[in-house]
């Protein structure tokens, strides 16, 4: 079901115009309403009116994540607080969150982006939807919330976590469709098996999977486990959160959400602008956003785009799953985990040297992060009790800045891996699964 044909229908050219004039609008906006975007075009010499043709928006200046932090928590808004009705927050490289904020309006487009991935996937308002993402500050768990409820399904907010309890939910109130990270859909559908159920104990047909990386592989083995087709959606917090592009049932690339999200793709080091087919990093604009514009958000993640009509019948563009990130952080069962977070916490306790090494593994298709720590002084391991409240502080001042649980490991001194260059203090051991 094509959710909203007029928008996910229109030709190439009548998309190009509407986006055109949606971007001049946005770039008039957010020079006159967000002093950080005032700031920014006038440092490069730019008036919202040299912007008259889509390819003009090569002039206009990137946005980072680097300028979030730095103008942390509002310095992006574009409106006062009284017009704000909602606020998210993702992790930000500095231990301190990345704040995005939505009006009413913003609202709306989210959620109205949301049912059309939801219904190009195959959900209708006849499905029972359970949502594994975690309600709170994350995108993942509202954003599906709005998205499913608009279309007309019954939503079941199960949030993350107590997984025995959401298999009982999910065959007792016969869930139809399951929302969630790939990995946390992959552990419940191995702890089903191990805890006895079969397939026929559940109604699934139908997956909705994002906010970390999946690869085809990893598709068909939660096909084989939970018995639902499994469709990919991708979005981040700064653009909005999930609903910027979704799966249909061709498989042919997620649809992007154009007329609200203009997408480029550029070579990361020299922000050339890179053709269809062509991998890059993707960057995006946000064309209706009032409350937090963002005009050409470099995302850090990699993947290209294709123009021609899907068999679908939707004309929107498409994205490839995203092919990994440019940057180093790192996704831990949906959360945004950078490693320089964990490093401030390291560093700022007494008692651990200035050697760790971060590993994360998959087991169970859960992902775990383990952390090895030096320790400074050889005489703890004389004193267990010591030893143990010391891993247990670390444990615990982690899980306040990452919002995770963590495997913390005490190591003797002088036993990990010195190097002699740049140190390699993460090894991701997830692979394709
Ligand atoms: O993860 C929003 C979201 C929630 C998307 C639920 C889909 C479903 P953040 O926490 O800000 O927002 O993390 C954004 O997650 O830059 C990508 O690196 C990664 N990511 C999101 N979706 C996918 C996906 C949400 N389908 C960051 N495939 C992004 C690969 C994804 N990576």
């Amino acid at each position: 079901m094509i959710y909203n044909r007029l928008a996910e229908t229109m030709t190439r050219r009548e998309m190009r115009e509407l986006q055109l004039d949606r971007l001049k609008k946005c770039v008039a906006y957010a020079y006159k309403h967000s002093p950080f975007y005032k700031k920014k075009f006038d440092g490069a010499g730019l008036k919202p009116s040299d912007i008259k043709t889509l390819r003009d928006i090569e002039k206009i200046p990137f946005t980072e994540k680097s300028d979030l932090r730095d103008n942390y928590p509002f310095g992006l808004s574009a409106v006062s607080m009284d017009k704000i009705v909602r606020v998210h927050a993702s992790s930000g490289t500095s231990g301190k969150p990345t704040v995005v904020l939505y009006t009413k309006n913003d609202l709306d487009m989210w959620s109205e982006c949301v049912a059309r991935l939801a219904a190009a996937a195959g959900c209708t308002d006849k499905d029972t939807v359970q949502i594994c993402f975690g309600y709170g500050l994350f995108t993942g768990g509202f954003g599906l919330h709005y998205g499913l409820e608009r279309l007309g399904a019954a939503v079941i907010p199960a949030s993350s976590g107590n997984s025995e309890r959401q298999l009982m939910l999910m065959k007792d109130l016969g869930a139809t469709v399951i929302v969630g990270t790939p990995s946390y859909a992959l552990y419940l559908g191995e702890l089903a098996e191990r805890l006895g159920y079969k397939k026929e104990d559940f109604k699934l047909r139908t997956g909705l999977f994002g906010s970390e990386a999946s690869t085809p592989e990893m598709m068909k083995l939660i096909e084989e486990k939970l018995g639902v087709h499994p469709t990919n959606n991708y979005g981040l917090s700064e653009i909005i959160g999930p609903g910027v592009s979704g799966d249909c049932r061709e498989d042919t690339g997620m649809h992007i959400n154009e007329d609200f999200f203009y997408p480029e793709i550029i070579d990361g080091e020299t922000g050339a602008l890179k053709g269809e087919g062509e991998f890059g990093e993707l960057v995006l604009t946000a064309l209706t956003k009032e409350g937090m514009p963002i005009i050409r958000y470099k995302t850090k993640d990699v993947t290209r785009l294709f123009f021609e009509p899907c068999k679908c019948g939707r004309t929107t563009a498409r994205m490839d799953r995203i092919k990994g990130r440019s940057d180093d952080m790192l996704k831990i069962r949906g959360v945004n985990v950078f490693p320089s977070q964990i490093e401030s916490v390291l560093m700022s306790m007494s008692g651990v040297a200035g050697h760790y090494e971060i590993v994360v593994r998959r087991e169970n298709f859960m992902d775990i992060l383990e952390i090895s720590v030096e320790l400074k002084d050889a005489s703890l391991l004389d004193n267990y009790a010591n030893l143990e409240r010391l891993r247990a502080t670390i444990h615990h001042n982690l899980k306040t800045v990452l919002q995770i649980d963590t495997v913390v490991k005490l190591v003797e001194p002088l036993t990990l891996k010195r190097s002699e260059g740049k140190a390699k203090r993460v090894t991701d051991l997830r692979g394709n699964i």
